[in-house]
């Protein structure tokens, strides 16, 4: 489990790396299902999300296989999130991000939900699955260590969120390591310079009180729920209408339906 020290290095970094957490069979199931689910999806890959230039995306993945339940439960990540942002969290979305090889641009330093700290304190935390080994050359994450303790936006205080931010660090480790997000803190991937994809999975939450990124009710099949443990409904907010009310706006306004 995650210890007082641990958690101490994620309130001052704003990002705690847990390496090699994973299964070698559970890296293995989540690498083969997401490849599969590239084939299968082809040019629609990322679409009830976003694409990208340079990078094959999927979203909506908790929709798509048990092993991606069984990812977003990890109890170290849930004690994390409940760390960050107080006991009463969601799930927001799961994605997969795969930086394509020799990509040539660095993503923007960022905060996700282009999220501020309100008067409650941090509402968003996303989980960096590694499902290759992120090397300094095959577009490892970047983070710029405190950030999170600004309450300010990258683009907020530099000229060019693209330009390297001079504490950032890159953040590297073998397939299987995690690195826990206070998503506050200013992050993003960089170019892939090595002639293989780098594979990523984001477990992102958010706040009770906060919409979810991806409406979960409305994306994920009624057949999929109705296999859900009462403990995936509650993390993924399937029976709290005041979610519905605010997930719902966020997946008009942004469109991000089936
Ligand atoms: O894949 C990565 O290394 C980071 C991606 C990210 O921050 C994002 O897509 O919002």
């Amino acid at each position: 489990m995650i210890t007082g020290e641990q958690l101490q290095a994620l309130d001052r970094d704003g990002f705690l790396v847990l390496p090699e957490l994973l299964e070698k069979a559970q890296l293995e199931a989540l690498r083969s299902r997401i490849e599969e689910l590239f084939q299968l999806e082809g040019e629609h890959a990322g679409s009830e999300f976003k694409k990208e230039a340079g990078a094959r995306r999927l979203a909506n993945c908790v929709n798509k296989g048990n092993v991606f339940e069984e990812a977003v439960q990890i109890p170290e990540v849930l004690t994390a999130n409940a760390h960050i942002m107080g006991p009463n969290f969601k799930l927001s979305s799961l994605n997969v991000r795969s930086t394509d090889p020799n990509s040539a641009a660095d993503q923007p330093l960022h905060v996700d939900m282009n999220a501020i700290a309100d008067e409650h304190g941090y509402w968003v935390a996303n989980t960096i699955f590694m499902l290759d080994d992120f090397t300094p050359d095959n577009g490892a994450t970047r983070i710029v260590p405190g950030s999170h303790r600004w309450k300010q936006r990258p683009q907020e205080q530099m000229t060019d969120p693209f330009a390297a931010h001079p504490e950032q660090i890159l953040v590297t480790g073998k397939a299987g390591t995690l690195v826990i997000c206070n998503a506050h803190t200013w992050h993003g991937g960089t170019a892939n310079r090595t002639a293989k994809p780098r594979r990523a999975m984001h477990s992102f939450y958010c706040r009770a009180d906060k919409p979810q990124q991806q409406f979960q009710k409305r994306l994920i099949d009624a057949a999929t729920q109705a296999h859900f443990s009462p403990e995936l409904r509650k993390l993924l907010a399937l029976d709290d209408p005041e979610n519905d009310r605010l997930s719902e706006i966020v997946a008009v306004t942004s469109g991000f339906l089936k």
